[in-house]
């Protein structure tokens, strides 16, 4: 049986299942419980968030409804988002909006129709997050199960033995212990680069380097030259699929062949660039929304985000790491593709170089591949991202206004004032990147975009989606210290 002929038959007995499904049949099961994990040598007490078979988050089928019940296994209050997904505002699963965390042994039935095939993906929208509770969800379309490919699902994490609490508190309690921080311990990054758009992006050259200092344990902050803050967080370890590069994931993938690796970036606060190392790859989505194939060796994903990269394996098989590179440090975290047989060297946990600064040199060069319906722009707003390391507050200035008419196209500005970079994740919805820095372009469909420091983006999206919407940065430790407003609109 070949690859063709074997991926249409699991795809038959995946599929079938579900699009036959009666109305009154049982949902799928999904169970959040803790479970242990071997980090650096060490257990490690995390959550977890598996399927009815114990894997991992959820695959829907083609035309699958979210159907879901959601078991609440652990002894603390929980609650889980489904990211990029558009249910109705009631279950979105962020806690007391509306609808508050299930109690412990408490179970929650969800059920809604899902609008768009693609790679998603789940989270607690707490500091439980930080600890592992996030999760796979992906949504097969027709195609995904004819195309002669194989799927491979990356979830990247940042982690520490520090409890997210804790993290947050240093973070907040000021900044004073940062500059004492670099008095110690080794971490390089590069210099940066202008380029001709914003001024302050930056590249990955190179142009000298300085060395900071972690803060003793993990709390730590990174400045660039320039002023430009980076990681505020050192983590213990970076990982892929819940491994660390000293022990990845070894995927067998057929010489010749294709493979599609679906990449989400889970961190709460790390940045990374996607290395494809020697492969042939094109970015072929990002967020779960078809762009036009971008080809490169190197992608940028900020926290939320996800990359569907098509790979092809060259006929002669061998070795393939899939790097993820932390943003301004030499660690490093992925999976290895190989070939039967290839021998696989191991790797080392940092690399030689740091990590390239994150930009928007992808993201203006990327075209929605299904342009959505470009109804007239009916309300813009303006934002400010704001805030600095020093005081840990962080706000979102003109967006507490923002009150949604159901029915508009509507466009929002975001600027960025601040030092740091803002993932901004949207829920409810999906936009469209119509414009960086005031220059129009046709850019992606996505619900998570990164603002780099002096830059501008501007979305627009379809209030179609009645409720009071979360509006806010992915960098868990600024959305809990103030980066998120909701924005309301009635039917
Ligand atoms: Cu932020």
């Amino acid at each position: 049986m070949n690859r063709r002929h074997f991926l249409l038959a699991a795809a038959s007995s995946l599929a079938l299942p579900a699009l036959s499904r009666p109305a009154f049949a049982t949902a799928r099961k999904l169970t959040v419980a803790s479970r242990t994990l071997d980090i650096n040598g060490k257990a490690a007490t995390v959550y977890g968030l598996t399927d009815d078979a114990g894997r991992p988050g959820l695959t829907l089928a083609p035309g699958e409804r979210f159907a879901v019940d959601l078991a609440n296994r652990l002894d603390e209050p929980t609650i889980v988002h489904w990211h990029g997904l558009t249910p109705p505002w009631p279950q979105d699963g962020v806690p007391d909006n509306p609808l508050p965390a299930l109690a412990p042994s408490e179970t929650r039935s969800y059920d809604f129709a899902v609008s768009h095939p693609g790679t998603f993906w789940m989270h607690a929208h707490t500091l439980q997050e930080q600890n592992l509770l996030a999760a796979p969800l992906i949504v097969h379309s027709a195609e995904d199960l004819t195309a002669d490919r194989q799927e491979v699902v990356v979830l990247l994490h940042d982690f520490s033995f520090t409890p997210a609490t804790e993290l947050l508190a240093r973070l907040t309690k000021g900044s004073g212990q940062s500059m004492h921080g670099m008095a110690h311990g080794p971490m390089q990054m590069g210099g940066m680069k202008m380029d001709g758009m914003g001024g302050m992006d930056m590249g990955s050259q190179s142009m000298g380097s300085m060395k900071m200092g972690s803060m003793d344990h993990g709390a730590m902050q990174q400045a660039m030259p320039g002023g430009m803050d980076l990681n505020d967080i050192s983590y213990d370890a970076y990982l892929a699929n819940d491994r660390t590069l000293d022990d990845p994931e070894v995927i067998t993938v057929e010489k010749g062949g294709r493979v599609l690796v679906r990449l989400i970036n889970g961190a709460t606060a790390t940045q990374f660039t996607i290395d494809c190392g020697s492969l042939a790859a094109s970015l072929v989505a990002v967020d779960g929304y078809p762009v036009e194939p971008l080809s490169g060796a190197r992608f940028p994903v900020t926290m939320g985000q996800r990359l569907d990269l098509l790979l092809e394996i060259p006929a002669t098989g061998g070795a393939f790491p899939i790097l993820a590179l932390r943003e301004g440090g030499v660690e490093r975290t992925g999976v290895i593709l190989a070939t039967a047989g290839a021998p696989v060297g191991r790797l080392a946990v940092a690399g030689e170089d740091a990590g390239p600064v994150l930009d928007l040199s992808v993201e203006s060069r990327l075209i929605a591949r299904t342009q959505p319906p470009q109804a007239p722009i009916a309300a813009r707003h303006d934002v400010t991202l704001a805030g600095d390391m020093m005081s840990y507050t962080w706000a979102m200035q003109g967006a507490e206004a923002i009150v949604l008419t159901q029915g508009h196209r509507v466009a929002v500005t975001m600027a960025n004032r601040s030092m740091m970079a803002h993932p901004m994740h949207l829920h409810g919805h999906r936009f469209q990147v119509i414009a960086i820095d005031g220059k129009p372009i046709s850019g992606a469909v996505r619900d998570t975009v990164l603002v780099p420091p002096g830059r501008s983006v501007t979305i627009a999206f379809d209030a179609d989606n009645p409720g009071t919407w979360p509006f806010h940065c992915h960098h868990l430790y600024h959305m809990a210290s103030g980066m998120m407003v909701h924005l309301p609109y009635a039917s």
